[in-house]
């Protein structure tokens, strides 16, 4: 049986996980609807991923004990200024989900949930992969800089990572 603690943490992080597939669903709409078919086409898939997270936490209660509860999102932005600034918001985006992984293993070590803590392990794993794709992609931008976007574009979906 879960402890509640742990359940709590692990529900309140199903919120994070829609609201992250969300965003970046705004983000693929917003790179479809001004010509950047290939982000949008990596936002699409990295929207894709999100939800999988989501219905991991989801599973893993559920599976455990526990009763997983599906959270209302806030509307996540739709207008952006630039695709550097779409990409830093990701990065941004990322590093604060990173933080809240933290956050739960530090709640399964305090309540001694050794088992839960071991599985979080996959998300610490995928963190340190998203991170690192999404900041070698703002590394591109800046050498590329804005004019060369169409490159970009045709691009990122090469610089995808096994994520
Ligand atoms: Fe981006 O890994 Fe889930 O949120």
């Amino acid at each position: 049986m879960l402890n509640k603690k742990v359940e709590e943490a692990l529900v309140s992080q199903i919120e994070k996980e829609a609201y992250s597939s969300n965003l970046y669903l705004s983000m693929a709409v917003w790179a479809e609807t001004n010509g950047f078919e290939g982000t949008s086409k990596w936002f699409y898939a990295q929207a894709d991923e999100e939800r999988l997270h989501m219905l991991k936490f989801i599973k893993y209660v559920n599976e455990r004990g526990g009763k997983s509860v599906i959270p209302s999102i806030e509307q996540p932005p739709s207008e952006f200024s630039s695709m550097k600034e779409v990409f830093a918001m990701t990065l941004e985006h990322e590093q604060y989900i990173s933080s809240l992984i933290n956050d739960i293993i530090g709640v399964c070590v305090e309540e001694k949930d050794f088992t839960t803590q071991t599985w979080m392990q996959w998300f610490v794993n995928e963190q340190i992969e998203e991170e690192a794709s999404v900041a070698s992609i703002n590394d591109k931008l800046r050498i590329l800089g804005d004019h060369s976007l169409y490159m970009f574009d045709q691009d990122i979906m090469g610089m995808r990572g096994s994520v």
